[in-house]
């Protein structure tokens, strides 16, 4: 059995900021490796920044700065995050360091003199964003479009060096299926496998027409593929010291977690080049899904909105980084695609967390101030002991497979089993007829969250270090050749002292719940209910109400800031309201906008609302309409604002009250 084990996340391009998919990957490679460490491996955590490439030079002319100067801040950010999630990476590796350029320059070499690689002409089709060469079969037609980016293909045309890669088609092949653990989950590996028996060809490993890149050894006028040079950091970090290089070593674990969307150049890139420089091989690419947040795909916008560091700090609870990674795990197969959004976070939080996890301590340390002593086990003790030794072994058995989802679950049918065993025990019971009996409760009970505390501690660090805190438990301290597992619920001491504190997941109150669901609610993705100003002559026009939804209208051309700071919106309450004789749409409203004399504005709104439904709404009120007569002695000063439904129209009121006159920007 291997003793080491390596795991990696991608390297992350620096066009971007830290968002909630790289701290899927990240947290899920923590996640792995802080069990490993729990079972006595030697175990590496590795991530980083991948900073060449034609992408990133284009971002950074984007923005007017230097691509080194960019790597710099962006990767800085990158380090700086991931502990703010409870993850602790042994190294972070730059590609733009000198220890990483020398290696990929040091492999380059020796796949060249081993006849691997020589020059040529490339000509085809390449999409930056994704920084890989397309065939027309791949791209979508007409206009060669990326399937991922939906941009068109570039075509590039210069001289340029060749990997054989058509020479491994059937050492891959034999590969896949001589260790089918190489690609996980399985339905990864046929996609892989089917592209690779569908024939492989040579593929460019270097350009000409740009420079930010590692220069090939012995021909500087190119620079290499910014994939040969980013798939070599999982080698490169680990060449700086011996012990290091021995993660390497096969007889090592090495673990690539890597999203779906970047399976092919691990899964058949990557072992080429290692297979054409001798050197071993990872054991397993392991594809995670891709997530969505309520429904709606990764996007900069949504990246705003839902920062993972501001969504764990948001959470009113000491453990939120925890919090985070438990539901991101829990939630979505790990391997499958999946939505998480604050509805399931919050959720989660109450039911797993704050009902089972943390009221079975809650249910526990009151009835002692130090381990009790043991007293005659029951078949209620027996049942309990016998589920947590299976289930220990099911949440290694999972874990060990890469799947922490499933170890999860396994690890709260333990919480539920013994929550069910305080329920049938009732030491509150025991406590008036027989405290011998309330004791052996007590001490099974501190046993079994003793082991909680082990196995939950993967992926909820600082809960598993509180936890055995009140427990009287010392830090977990891991030690290689050690296995701490419990597969049997950990003994204790009699007489150990406990120390009971505050509740872990303390109850959210619904208002902050409220506020939490409303900032972090992804941004509309599509204008479903743009307000659109009530402009009571057009409404007042013969249009007749519908029961669907109006036709969505396209947004109008783009407006300056400036056109946009002409508008004067404020917050107004409606004061009075009346119909409008012979014209059945209209109100005659008195609008309090926080001026010395409440306004009259008529308003389009009767079909949806009678006059005793807007006497006191607080609404948006458009202040600096010029005044509109609408004959017959109805002169509107202003107009409110109201969002389009289904039947009618609904007005835009402020979510919290807001003082009349306020502005609204
Ligand atoms: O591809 N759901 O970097 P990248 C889940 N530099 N995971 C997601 C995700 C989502 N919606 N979005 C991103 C690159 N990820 C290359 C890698 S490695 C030698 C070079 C995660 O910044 C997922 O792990 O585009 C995905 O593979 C990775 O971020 C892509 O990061
Ligand atoms: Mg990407």
């Amino acid at each position: 059995m291997a003793t080491r084990f390596y795991v990696t996340t991608p390297i992350y391009y620096i066009n971007d900021v830290p968002h909630l998919g790289s701290a899927y990957t990240t947290i899920a490679a923590d996640t792995l490796c802080r069990y490993k460490r729990l079972r006595g491996f030697e175990a590496r955590f590795l991530t980083g920044t991948d900073e060449h490439g034609l992408k990133i030079q284009r971002a950074a002319e984007e923005r007017g700065v230097s691509p080194e100067a960019l790597a710099t801040e962006v990767s800085e950010v990158f380090r700086s995050t991931w502990p703010k999630l409870g993850c602790e990476p042994d190294d972070f590796i730059r590609t733009s360091e000198p220890r990483h350029k020398s290696v990929v320059q040091a492999l380059w070499s020796r796949i060249a003199e081993a006849g691997d690689i020589y020059l040529g002409h490339y000509e085809g089709l390449y999409c930056v964003g994704c920084e890989a060469y397309y065939t027309e079969k791949e791209l979508e037609q007409p206009g060669n479009l990326c399937p991922l980016h939906k941009r068109a293909a570039e075509t590039v045309k210069e001289e340029s060096y060749f990997f054989r890669l058509s020479k491994y088609q059937d050492k891959l092949l034999d590969l896949y299926a001589n260790h089918p653990e190489f690609v996980l989950p399985a339905g990864r590996r046929n996609e892989v496998r089917a592209f690779v028996q569908s024939g492989l060809e040579d593929l460019s490993i270097s350009r000409t027409t740009f420079r930010w890149g590692v220069p090939v050894p012995g021909d500087p006028r190119h620079v290499m593929y910014v994939w040969f040079d980013a798939l070599t950091n999982y080698f490169s970090a680990l060449q700086g010291a011996q012990d290091t290089a021995l993660f390497w070593e096969f007889d090592s674990e090495k673990v690539h977690l890597v999203g779906k969307d970047i399976v092919r150049f691990h899964a058949v890139y990557w072992p080429a080049f290692l297979m054409a420089a001798g050197l071993d091989l990872p054991s397993t690419i392991f594809a995670h899904g891709f997530l969505t947040y309520a429904g709606q795909k990764m996007s900069k916008t949504l990246r705003n909105t839902v920062s993972p560091v501001a969504l764990a700090e948001a959470l009113p609870c000491a453990f939120g980084a925890d919090v985070l990674r438990y539901v991101l795990l829990r939630s979505i197969s790990f391997g499958q695609d999946g939505d998480f959004s604050m509805d399931e976070l919050l959720s989660r939080y109450t039911a797993d967390l704050g009902n089972a996890l943390g009221n079975l301590l809650n249910r526990t340390l009151p009835f002692a101030e130090t381990v009790p002593a043991k007293a005659a086990t029951t078949a209620l003790e027996d049942e309990l002991l016998c589920t947590c030794m299976r289930r220990a072994n099911a949440v290694a058995e999972a874990f060990d497979a890469y799947a922490p989802t499933a170890a999860l679950t396994a690890l709260w049918t333990v919480i539920q089993a013994a929550n069910l065993y305080v329920d049938k025990a009732a030491p509150w019971a025991a406590k008036k007829s027989d405290p011998a009996r309330l004791g052996m409760i007590v001490a099974t009970l501190l046993e079994v969250l003793g082991g909680v505390s082990v196995m939950l501690a993967p992926v909820m660090p600082k809960v598993a270090e509180a936890m055995r805190l009140q427990l009287g438990l010392p830090p977990l301290a891991p030690s290689v050749g050690s296995d701490m597992w419990p597969f049997a619920p950990p003994s204790r001491t009699v007489g150990e002292p406990l120390a009971r504190g505050l509740p872990l997941f303390p109850r959210f109150e619904k208002s902050t719940e409220q506020e939490l669901r409303e900032r972090f609610a992804p941004p509309k993705a599509e204008a479903a209910s743009v307000p659109v100003a009530v402009e009571a002559a057009a409404v007042a026009a013969p249009a007749a109400p519908t029961e669907v939804a109006a036709e969505k209208s396209p947004v109008r051309p783009t407006i300056s800031y400036d056109d946009f700071a002409k508008i004067d919106l404020r917050v107004g309450v409606v004061i009075s309201a009346e119909r409008v004789k012979k014209k059945d749409r209209l109100l005659d409203l008195r609008v309090d906008v926080g001026e010395a004399e409440p306004r009259r504005i008529i308003a389009g709104i009767a079909a949806s609302y009678s006059p005793e439904q807007v006497v006191g709404k607080r609404v948006a009120v458009l202040a600096n309409l010029a005044p509109r007569d609408f004959g017959k002695g109805l002169v509107s000063q202003g107009m409110l604002l109201a969002a389009d439904i289904p039947g009618g129209l609904a007005l835009m009121t402020p979510e919290r009250d807001a003082e009349p006159g306020s502005e609204i920007r």
